[in-house]
């Protein structure tokens, strides 16, 4: 009974999903799903990837929080139409909130949307929101039996950017057989080793946002 209840929670959101990505194909936006689980990264890594992906997209970003604005005021100073989702205590966002959200947003204006995701490294996998990729954020901090752990999460995104390197020795991380256990998990999935505080290490994952984003964007079109 629960498992058909389930579903049919999913198959609503799909339909709701279909319909974002029609509008983000109509108005030739490039939309971007950031999870991880609370604190491994995702707001730190905008802080660090927004004046970059500013320079070359008109980007806009939807908060995805329980109760907060915290995110939001942290990407204040960027200067972008960010749009809060306040999921007052849900796990993660579904196409139905970003559907709303998309309400305040001007779509001819913008052609990257990044969505932060609520932290949790179960729920938002199972979620389609329309997005054309989906990224997770995963700190090593958080274990290396992480990535076997939840691998519906692992296995279910287009890259995993395995976060916070800067602290793998001060937590006896193995960084390379993590690593190695992830290709497992996700082979055709893109891993990306950064520090999000750190712009240095984040060349490699901005160029491959930068191809998957001219594969979306008509060229010349908003740019
Ligand atoms: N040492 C180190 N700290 C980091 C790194 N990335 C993020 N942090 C810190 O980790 C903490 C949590 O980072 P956030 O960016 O807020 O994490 P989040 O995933 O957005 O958290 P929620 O939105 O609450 O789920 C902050 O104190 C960051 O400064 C990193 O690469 N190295
Ligand atoms: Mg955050």
């Amino acid at each position: 009974m629960e498992i058909k209840v389930l579903k049919n929670v999913l198959i609503k959101n799909n339909a709701i999903g279909n319909d974002n990505r029609l509008l983000f194909y109509k108005h030739n936006i490039f939309t971007l799903n950031i999870m991880s689980s609370p604190g491994a990264g995702k707001t730190t890594l905008l802080e660090n990837s927004l004046e970059y992906l500013n320079n070359k997209y008109k980007t806009a970003v939807i908060e995805g929080d329980l109760y907060t604005s915290r995110d939001a005021e942290r990407l204040a100073p960027y200067n972008i139409p960010i749009v809060q989702i306040n999921t007052d205590g849900g796990c993660h966002l579904d196409a139905r909130m970003i559907h709303g959200a998309l309400q305040s947003l001007d779509l001819n204006k913008i052609n990257l949307l990044v969505i932060e995701n609520v932290g949790n490294l179960v729920c938002p996998a199972s979620f389609d929101l329309g997005e054309h990729i989906k990224v997770l954020v995963y700190s090593i901090t958080e274990g290396a039996d992480k990535p076997k752990k939840y691998a519906s999460m692992f296995s279910n995104v287009d890259a995993v950017l395995v976060n916070k390197i800067d602290l793998a020795s001060i937590c006896n991380i193995d960084l390379e057989q993590v690593c190695n256990e992830i290709r497992e998990i996700n082979p055709k999935g893109e891993l990306f080793k950064i520090a999000a505080n750190n712009r240095n290490t984040l060349h490699e994952w901005l160029s491959w946002l930068d191809k998957k984003a001219e594969e979306i964007i008509t060229q010349g079109n908003k740019k």
